[in-house]
């Protein structure tokens, strides 16, 4: 393992003004993305979508640090043959794929999930390298509910996420470890912090135990928010401030670099959070966003799978990326939302 190089991809990763593309929606999810604006989820539309968002010259060049891949993608060409890891590279954007293979029941544990994937995953790692990837993803699903999570539950998906994370660093691939604590239901961001926090402090034990190097990880965390059907919804400044300190509490400054998911949070919050979050700074770790659905609903909405409509996706797309960009720097202003709409 060459731990230069991979600290030198994993801050690469979270440069300030760049962040991170999700484009790794499985099957199943691209295909509720496409129902919800009238599209067949199609091998060529799938590859379509997502070539006109990595042709978004504005966006991919300057904003986006790199892109998050299924499967089916990376292997994929663009209409005129190009493989799409290539339109990636050539745009500047470092290419990363999505390596779990989702979730089961966790036995014992009604209710709760454990991510899967670990069986070969050392030979698919060494076929994606070989393809691009130099970074890669799993993201572990904790929900909160009454009498969940378990501390079971908790510690087999930090167990796993440690594994695949070394299985990674041994293939010369930046792990992203996400561990996703999940925003449905009712409960309040005092509750989310209190999750968080013991998910948190369980994944990095693992990871130690596993002997992980945390200079060459990117973690993918939730910030420390409300439930979304809790009655009292905290404040952007609340959630700012309560997410930089649990993060301060329970991540090591050895690690370049965090990279938010959205986790269903609308577009202008979640670059209105991390904004906010900028300006507690100075913070020890790079500290920007790796959105799935807070940076593809406005593209999508306004593509609607229609070839006249590409530049205006494009122009979504870059507008959500350039202002996920500010926001990590602390630039952002809500003023600048309005001017463009
Ligand atoms: C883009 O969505 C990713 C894939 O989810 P599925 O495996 O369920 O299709 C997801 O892992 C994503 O990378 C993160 O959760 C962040 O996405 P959001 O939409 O929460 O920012």
């Amino acid at each position: 393992m060459n731990l230069t190089e991979l600290n030198r991809i994993a801050t690469a990763m979270v440069a300030p003004g760049k962040g991170i593309l999700a484009a790794d929606e499985s099957s199943g999810t691209i295909k509720k993305r496409f129902d919800a604006i009238g599209v067949e989820s199609t091998e060529t539309n799938r590859r379509d979508y997502r070539e006109m968002l990595f042709r978004s010259k504005d966006a991919m060049s300057q904003y986006i640090s790199g892109v998050i891949l299924y499967d089916e993608t990376i292997w994929q060409d663009a209409k005129d043959g190009t493989p799409l890891v290539k339109l990636i590279e050539q745009s500047g954007a470092i290419p990363g794929i999505k390596v779990d293979e989702g979730t089961q029941a966790l036995p014992m544990c009604p209710g709760e999930l454990v991510t899967i994937g670990l069986d070969k995953l050392a030979e698919r790692l060494k076929k994606y390298y070989e393809r691009g990837a130099r970074f890669a993803k799993w993201r572990a699903v904790i929900d909160i509910g009454s009498g969940i999570p378990s501390m079971t539950a908790i510690s087999v998906n930090a167990h796993a996420l440690a594994r695949y994370a070394a299985l990674c660093q041994a293939a010369q691939i930046v792990p992203i470890v996400e561990p996703e604590v999940l925003m449905d239901g009712d409960h309040d961001i005092e509750r989310c912090h209190e999750v968080t926090s013991r998910v948190l402090n369980k994944t990095f034990q693992e990871l130690r135990v596993q002997r992980v190097a945390l200079e060459g990880m990117v973690l993918k965390p939730n910030m420390a928010i409300s439930g979304k059907k809790c009655a009292k919804q905290a404040s952007v400044e609340e959630v700012a401030e309560k997410t930089i300190r649990m993060l301060k509490a329970c991540v090591p400054a050895a690690v370049p670099g965090i990279a938010f998911l959205s986790g269903g949070q609308s577009d202008e919050e979640a670059t209105a959070h991390l904004n906010a979050m900028h300006k507690l700074g100075p913070l020890p770790w790079g500290l920007t966003f790796s959105y799935g659905r807070a940076l593809q609903a406005a593209p999508q909405k306004a593509w609607s799978g229609k070839a006249e409509n590409v530049a205006a996706g494009q122009s979504a797309f870059s507008h959500r990326a350039r202002m996920n960009g500010l926001a990590s720097k602390g630039e952002w202003q809500s003023s600048l939302e309005k001017k463009a709409a």
